[in-house]
């Protein structure tokens, strides 16, 4: 398994423009023939790469090629003495039937696609296989499957072409027997484009809200960057089987059926929210990503930070600041934060990988979003679009880097931002403290930054940090509007000459991805969580007091406070607040966030301990609002239609956290009234959730009837009752649901409902002090990485966390690490990922 280091990036000597392909499909044996027009541009043999293909003819200029003037390896095609410009001929056979890795050409129930990123483009034809080969593709889909569908525009029954030059990774192909559900859009350059949402026989009264949410994405991407779409039709196909949410292949986006089909009888609203902002996500990467790739895969936080930042302030806009940008940074520290703080902690921009399937992580794509957020914040919203229309300009139909994108904005706005570009280089979150003092009429903040070592990383530079900060009176009042300070040094301070200290509000709107060290007193947090005008920071103060409470009843077995209590009950209550706002601020901290902080704060975590604290918090919350729930819960009663945008959603939202408080007083009787009563899957998702949690032993057969005939309401039913099981009998249901006849590993959706409902859903479960948890899940990625590493490797960062945990847990995680590492014929993406965790 060889290391690939960007130090080592070199440029092609021979270069491709133009592809054609014809296949031949056959799920055993399919055909396919390749002319690439090839071209020199610097010394030294072309080698291709190409993997599990069977090569029948090969002929340059027309001419079969000698056997002297290439060779071949497992992985390579090597040309000698090519010409300077010449055609190459290749005849391939490949079985996609066989091809369990989704990557390539795969068949999904009868279907054929392909999943070219990162490097799958290679198990179909001998080609370059890297993103800075961009060319022009004609395709034609031979036989008689009545669709047949590729990049660009049509231009017969199964034939297209792609003027736009693009990567190898962007290719796609789909053939089978599909229905679309239609539409149209005109650009704001009068382009007509249709559009199209292809799905299976029988789903097709499932795409409405996706081609509602691909139209709005239209428009935004026009109205807000400028960006117009460029082919005169858009294509998405959702398929069952798929490694990751959804692909970006030039006007053939490729979707997880999960991300496309959607009834408010079937989805709940956080599938809804999810469908939106991949759509738009996907939508969006024509310019940033297609139009202007990556150079080579280290930049590859080039296309998704940047993709990722435009589908969050698109789902801001669409959704409403305030909630979007809390669920963002929830997301970011559950799974970002803890990348960083673990084994697998890496730069946004790696400097080197073993398998570059491994770096399609939460530090790439959030991470890499919250710099593309700091750097707008640092030289201002027309600062930004300047870099960004510059950016568009200048790098059109290119490969580029990071240091291409952000001397665009060195250049639009006069601003030095080397330091800033630390943020690419440097892993690990920095942790920033605060301490401030009030004297004689001076208020002082002393700011010091911390970046911490990461696996080999030590003795970092500080960072640009941009502090976004107001200052509020005593009583509440704003004293002082947002600004921002830049912490360029390692200790910085601010003075302001003021009457009465006042409370600061630092870190507004999640301006910078660092963990915050701050003892504010209880008064001020408390005056934030009433007053504060950032409704991000406001929720902040709410949860930072939550978070004391339960990391001071987990370490000191403290009790829950009627201070605390009172402004949760205040909150819940406040009928001038936001419903969303208030079920956000009504979710305590999850078992995971607990673990991670106790843990940097330097104590162990006991997983038992965890769950049975947050379970009394809940239950004390309850208490308090006793009388008042059910009042609360049907004042967010939704008549009529089910509408999946914010505003309901919100409502449902609160009644599903609602709800939760009262199953924790009536063991289940008011959740099994609304589990009968429920019309839409967000409120049955949340009465079934409280019901297995109440440890009703009925409901769970009854979902299944009613649900069986439907694979992705189904995956809800695998993931929920391993994730709401009692805490010793979670590993024991997972194991036998994986007996279950529906339970089809092979299918990467319900694999990771499966897996991801015991080792994220439930951790005391998951660290079921026997083992149990962990055998079970290595059992399982052992078996997985046999025909689907990509999905094994991702599942199997369940374990990054085991340096956390007491002597015993990191004994038996060690063992079951050490006992995959040690096993023959790993595939290189789980070999990478032991092995990384193991050091
Ligand atoms: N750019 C896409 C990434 C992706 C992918 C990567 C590796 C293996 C399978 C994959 N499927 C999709 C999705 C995106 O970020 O938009
Ligand atoms: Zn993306």
């Amino acid at each position: 398994n060889q290391t690939v280091y960007l130090k080592d990036y070199t440029p092609v000597p021979v270069t491709v423009s133009h592809v054609a392909l014809s296949f031949r499909l056959d799920p055993q044996a399919t055909r396919v023939s390749a002319r690439l027009t090839c071209k020199r541009k610097g010394s030294g043999d072309m080698v291709l790469d190409g993997e599990m293909l069977k090569l029948l003819s090969i002929a340059i200029d027309g001419v079969p090629l000698a056997a002297d003037r290439y060779s071949r390896t497992d992985t390579t095609l090597t040309l000698y003495d090519a010409p300077d410009s010449f055609v190459l001929e290749t005849e391939v056979e490949i079985a996609p039937e066989d091809n369990k890795a989704l990557s390539g050409l795969y068949m999904s129930k009868g279907m054929y696609c392909t999943q070219c990123e990162a490097e799958g483009f290679r198990r179909i034809t001998y080609m370059l296989d890297r993103p800075d080969v961009m060319a022009t593709y004609d395709v034609e889909i031979g036989g008689d499957l009545p669709v047949r569908l590729s990049n660009g525009n049509e231009t017969g029954p199964g034939t297209w072409h792609d003027p736009w030059p693009k990567p190898t990774y962007l290719f796609a192909l789909v053939a089978g027997d599909l229905l679309a559900t239609s539409d149209r859009f005109t650009t704001s350059e009068g382009r007509d484009v249709t559009l199209n949402v292809w799905v299976r026989p029988g789903d097709e009264g499932l795409t409405a809200f996706a081609m509602d949410s691909l139209k709005r994405s239209m428009t935004w991407d026009e109205e807000v960057y400028g960006r117009p779409y460029d082919l005169s039709v858009f294509n998405i196909v959702a398929v069952d089987d798929f490694n990751m949410g959804a692909m970006e292949n030039k006007g053939l986006n490729i979707f997880n059926s999960k991300y496309v089909l959607a009834s408010p009888a079937t989805a709940t609203d956080a599938d809804f929210a999810n469908i939106e902002s991949i759509v738009a996500h996907e939508y969006f990467h024509n310019w940033t990503g297609n139009r202007i790739t990556c150079r080579d895969w280290f930049q590859l936080c080039l296309k998704e930070g940047l993709t990722v930042f435009r589908d969050q302030q698109f789902s801001q806009d669409e959704r409403g600041f305030a909630t979007q940008r809390i669920g963002d940074v929830l997301n970011l520290r559950a799974r970002q934060f803890r990348e960083d703080a673990g084994p697998l902690a890496h730069p946004v921009r790696p400097e080197s990988f073993v398998e570059i399937n491994n770096f399609y992580t939460a530090t790439i794509y959030e991470k890499g979003a919250e710099l593309i957020g700091m750097l707008r914040t640092l030289v201002g919203p027309k600062g930004y679009d300047a870099g960004c229309a510059l950016y568009f300009e200048r790098h059109d139909g290119d490969a580029a880097t990071i240091e291409d994108w952000l001397a665009c904005f060195e250049t639009a706005t006069g601003r030095d931002l080397s330091q800033f570009k630390l943020w690419y280089a440097q892993a690990g979150t920095p942790r920033v403290q605060v301490s401030e003092t009030f004297k004689d009429g001076i208020y002082r903040i002393d700011l010091k930054q911390i970046v911490p070592d990461t696996p080999g990383q030590t003795d970092k530079c500080p960072m640009h940090i941009p502090l976004a900060f107001g200052l509020l009176s005593q009583d509440g009042t704003e004293t002082q509007a947002t600004q921002v300070h830049e912490l360029t040094t390692e200790t910085g301070s601010m003075t302001f000459e003021m009457s009465a200290k006042p409370v600061l509000s630092i870190l507004r709107g999640f301006s910078a991805p660092v963990i915050l060290e701050f003892e504010q007193t209880e008064s001020d947090r408390l005056t934030l969580l009433a007053h504060d005008s950032d409704p991000f920071n406001r929720w902040e103060a709410g949860r930072v007091l939550a978070k004391d409470r339960l990391m001071r009843a987990v370490t000191k077995d403290a009790g829950f406070d009627d201070a605390w209590l009172n402004a949760v009950a205040a909150l819940a209550t406040d009928e001038l607040a936001d419903p969303a706002f208030r079920a956000l601020a009504l979710a305590l901290p999850s078992e995971d966030d607990l673990a991670q902080s106790l843990y940097g704060a330097g104590v162990v975590p006991d997983p038992d301990r965890i769950y049975a604290v947050r379970r009394a918090a809940q239950l004390a919350i309850a208490a308090r609002l006793r009388d008042a729930l059910p009042g609360l819960r049907d004042a967010m009663a939704t008549p009529g239609n089910y509408d999946p945008k914010a505003e309901d959603a919100g409502k449902r939202a609160l009644a599903g956290r609602l709800l939760g408080l009262q199953t924790m007083l009536d063991g289940g009787v008011a959740a099994r009234t609304a589990y009968d009563a429920a019309d839409n899957m967000t409120d049955r998702m949340a009465a079934f959730a409280n019901l297995l949690e109440a440890g009703d032993t009925t409901v769970a057969k009854q979902f299944e009837n009613d649900w069986q005939h439907d694979r992705l309401v189904m995956d809800k039913w695998f993931m929920a009752q391993v994730a709401h099981a009692a805490p010793r009998d979670a590993v024991t249901l997972a194991d036998t649901l994986t007996r279950h006849p529906d339970f089809d590993a092979s299918n990467p959706n319900r694999f990771r409902s499966l897996m991801a409902g015991l080792t994220a859903g439930n951790p005391a479960g998951f660290h079921n002090p026997d083992g149990s948890g962990y055998k079970f899940l290595a059992d399982w990625l052992l078996y997985l990485d046999k025909s689907n590493p990509q999905t094994t490797a991702r599942m199997s960062t369940a374990f990054d966390g085991w340096k956390r945990y007491d002597a015993d847990r990191q004994d038996l995680m060690r063992a079951q690490l050490q006992r995959i590492s040690g096993t023959e014929g790993l595939s290189r993406d789980l070999s990478e990922m032991v092995t990384r965790m193991l050091k």
